[in-house]
């Protein structure tokens, strides 16, 4: 399969970006319309039976949608995709299509806050029941699983705490027990994991962070492996909502096509500004899969080609310093969501994973002087220059 594929940034220049065929225009046409003619009644007849192809309605499909749709599907190595209002949106439509009522889901403790309150707020209301445990030790899955597990839902690295799960052993024990495997790929994005090459069956992305990459849309997209995923996938979304409009699918796109060139220089910082906080007194802990004394090094090697921009640290004077720290940025702004070009500084505790319990916090990692630092596109040297001197009200 990978041969077959050219090199990253050609696809992601290139992907669903034919000329158009009216006009020849070469940035695909926003085709702002809820509605699409037919040239007869046999012809929308055949639409909505599926023996003709075509447009209906843009809930459920719309040309420009499509091209940003072809395109991520390649990127990540998928057989379809299926973008939606938000990442939000395309983790509730996996859930809803495949969760039954009292089935069981295994998760990683520490996944975005509202992908795990999802399930257990909303989805328990139906008798699903959950399990959100360490899964960066894959015994913690092993033990979790039940009679009754459908799928195992997995986010690497994690949000905010920058752990990993190892993909390929999360595929063997979905295998083993028949599990459908969903990867959150979000932080690492095509360019540094492929989930789908390794064997998990879907992939679900807030395309407002890395894809999109400007701080100006939401989004979210679910790629799929097979046909019949594609299918029940897209059916389930047309019928519940949550589409995609074409503009904000048309933005996302010309993101899209810089990905390869924004995440690479993102990492760049993000490796430097990881060894100058390691370095610096007044910070106590790092952790980014790109330092020396990462915990989980080996597998970032083997599963990611890349450690990726976001890393998270805690400061002397726990909380206290953090609060200190991110009020004194002037170039980092305080601000949540990641992936932008811009660099942007939080406190997950009180805000991204604030709609967790506090024990549930704790027990994932996500301790109260935990700051996440979301890597943008600036100059180096300006961003250690501003770290570093908010850094220094705590010396
Ligand atoms: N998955 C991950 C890993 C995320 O980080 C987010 C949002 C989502 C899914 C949901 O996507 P959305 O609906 O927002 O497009 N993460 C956010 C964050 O860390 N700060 O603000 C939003």
């Amino acid at each position: 399969m990978q041969d077959e594929h050219q090199g990253f940034d050609t696809e992601a220049v290139h992907a669903g970006s034919e000329p158009d065929p009216h006009f020849g225009a070469v940035s695909v046409p926003i085709y702002q319309s809820s509605t699409f003619a037919f040239d007869s009644v046999d012809q929308g007849a055949g639409r909505f039976a599926g023996t003709e192809s075509g447009y209906i309605y843009t809930r459920m499909g719309n040309p420009t949608v499509a091209a940003l749709e072809e395109a991520v599907a390649l990127l990540e190595h998928g057989h379809g995709a299926i973008a939606t209002s938000s990442g939000m949106a395309a983790i509730s439509n996996v859930f809803f299509t495949y969760l039954e009522a009292n089935s069981h889901i295994v998760g990683t403790d520490s996944v975005y806050g509202p992908s795990r309150v999802v399930v257990e707020k909303y989805f328990s209301r139906f008798g699903v029941e959950s399990s959100f445990v360490d899964t960066s030790q894959p015994d913690n899955i092993k033990k979790a699983i039940r009679p009754e597990t459908v799928m195992l839902y997995i986010e690497t690295p994690e949000n905010p705490t920058i752990r990993l799960t190892d993909i390929a052993a999360c595929v063997e024990i979905a295998r083993e027990n028949g599990l459908l495997l969903v990867v959150d790929n979000t932080f690492a994005t095509p360019l540094l994991q492929r989930p789908l090459e390794l064997g998990a069956d879907i992939v679900v992305h807030s395309m407002t962070k890395f894809l999109n990459g400007h701080a100006d849309v939401v989004a979210g997209i679910i790629v799929t492996s097979t046909e019949e995923q594609w299918a029940r996938l897209r059916r389930a979304l047309n019928h519940h909502g949550g589409c995609i409009d074409p503009h904000q699918a048309w933005l996302v796109h010309r993101g899209l096509r810089t990905l390869g060139l924004r995440v690479r220089q993102a990492q760049e910082n993000a490796i430097a500004i990881a060894e100058f906080l390691r370095q610096h007194p007044a910070v106590e802990w790092v952790r980014y899969p790109g330092s020396p004394d990462y915990a989980q090094r080996e597998l970032a090697e083997r599963q990611m080609e890349g450690p990726g921009a976001i890393l998270c640290f805690g400061v002397k004077r726990g909380l206290e310093g953090g609060r200190k720290i991110m009020e004194a940025v002037n170039l980092a702004t305080l601000a949540v969501s990641l992936g932008g070009v811009e660099t942007l500084i939080e406190h997950p505790a009180s805000m991204t994973h604030a709609s967790m319990s506090t024990e549930d916090r704790e027990a994932a990692g996500i301790t109260d002087n935990l700051i996440r630092l979301a890597v943008g596109c600036e100059n180096t040297e300006d961003l250690i220059a501003d770290i570093g001197q908010a850094l220094e009200t705590l010396v």
